[in-house]
């Protein structure tokens, strides 16, 4: 590929990061306290900044509601517009609420129902107010035992409030509906995978789409197949990226499996859906726990990135030939060659020919932001889960 074609091919990359990875997060064991964690959504966005400002390429920030709940919104986004950076999706909330415990908007109660929707609803007024233009939503919802609740029924209660909410996106906003296998749920889940979410999706209409979160499957699912299927049916909205070993891990993307974040990307340049006007967030869904944030934060990116330009560099043509010709070991070849290509050389060029430092995370390091944060952040409640 020619050194224009692939320099442009990543100056369109843009990925999304979560405000909840700057924050405090744990097991259901433990939550780690970090020095200089943000205190409030605008600190999380003034980090959300320094990693927009070093890698180039994370220019939004995920907003996640309650937990970065403020008075105006419309504030929240100036400032983080005088930041560089603009606000992204939406991402409700509803299962940390008592009342969820047997579901949201399946719940058996149409009280209960009616109070998750109306929450889902408040994020689309949130959204207004912010500019963004999506809103994601995660269901907990399931049930634990065989017999504890009608499965089919609370298809129907999800399919309802699924269209209430639809019906209320303006035209430039979309909904963005995650699968999860199993947990909380641990018997049946009620969105438990992309087949669950794309047929909703189809039934409520274009405004609808399916997000792949990477560590929502069984091991050994074939995610690419996915992101091939629903990008050419037009039905894949977003990605949450992390990685996983055993569950929903939410480590880093790509620190567990490199190969499977390439084959990903590569349906992805192979579908032609790199360009922001393919309209597919890319966005990081992750917790760092134990690693210091902001650095993981860019090395994900950088992750991410990498995996991209390794996709770029698949020899399409070559590749589409010994496919025609059934060539098995060839075609192999082809894209392992790819894989294996020590593409950071060629992204230290690439980030110095755009004005940044070829090393972003060595970079921070040098920035004494690190101090800064860990000085000015003293008082306060540190930001978290809420739970
Ligand atoms: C659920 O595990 C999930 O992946 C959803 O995207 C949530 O919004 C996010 O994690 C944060 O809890
Ligand atoms: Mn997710």
């Amino acid at each position: 590929m020619a050194d224009e074609t692939f320099h442009s091919a990543l100056r369109d990359q843009r990925i999304e990061t979560p405000s909840w990875a700057y924050a405090n997060s744990g097991t259901r064991f433990k939550v780690f306290a970090q020095p200089g964690v943000p205190r409030d959504p605008y600190e999380k966005i003034a980090d959300a900044a320094v990693v927009h400002r070093l890698t180039g390429i994370a220019p939004t920030v995920a907003l996640h509601i309650p937990w970065d709940r403020v008075d105006n919104y419309a504030a929240l986004s100036t400032y983080a517009t005088e930041q560089g950076v603009a606000l992204g999706a939406i991402n409700s909330n509803v299962f940390q609420d008592d009342d969820y415990k047997l579901g949201s908007v399946t719940n058996p109660d149409p009280a209960v129902r009616r109070k998750a929707t109306d929450h889902l609803l408040e994020c689309v007024d949130i959204m207004d107010a912010t500019g963004s233009r999506d809103l994601k939503l995660w269901f907990s919802d399931g049930t634990n035992y065989p017999g504890q609740d009608d499965i089919r029924s609370r298809q129907d209660r999800l399919a309802e409030a699924l269209r209430e909410v639809y019906d209320r996106l303006g035209d430039d906003q979309r909904m963005l509906l995650e699968y999860k296998l199993f947990e909380p749920a641990l018997y049946t889940t009620d969105v438990p995978d992309w087949g669950t979410a794309y047929a909703h999706c189809l039934e409520l209409g274009p405004k609808a789409q399916v997000v792949i979160d990477t560590g929502h499957h069984a091991p050994g699912t074939n995610i690419e197949f996915i992101v091939a299927f629903l990008l050419r049916r037009g039905k894949l909205g977003a990605f949450d990226f992390n990685s996983r070993f055993y569950a929903d891990d939410d480590l880093m993307v790509g620190a567990a499996d490199p190969f499977q974040l390439f084959r990903i990307m590569y349906e992805i340049v192979r579908g032609d859906a790199l360009k922001p006007e393919a309209g597919i967030a890319f966005m990081l869904d992750q917790c760092h726990n134990i690693e210091t944030k902001i650095p993981a934060i860019i090395r994900s990116v950088l992750n991410v990135q990498e995996a991209t330009a390794k996709a770029l560099l698949v020899d399409r043509e070559a590749l589409a030939d010994v496919q025609n010709q059934g060539d098995v070991l060839a075609a192999n070849a082809v894209l392992m060659d790819a894989f294996n290509t020590d593409v950071r050389p060629l992204l230290a060029d690439f980030r110095a020919a755009e004005g940044l430092d070829p090393d972003p995370v060595a970079a921070y390091h040098r920035s004494g932001y690190f101090d800064k944060i860990r000085t000015e952040r003293a008082g306060g409640v540190q930001a978290g889960w809420g739970a």
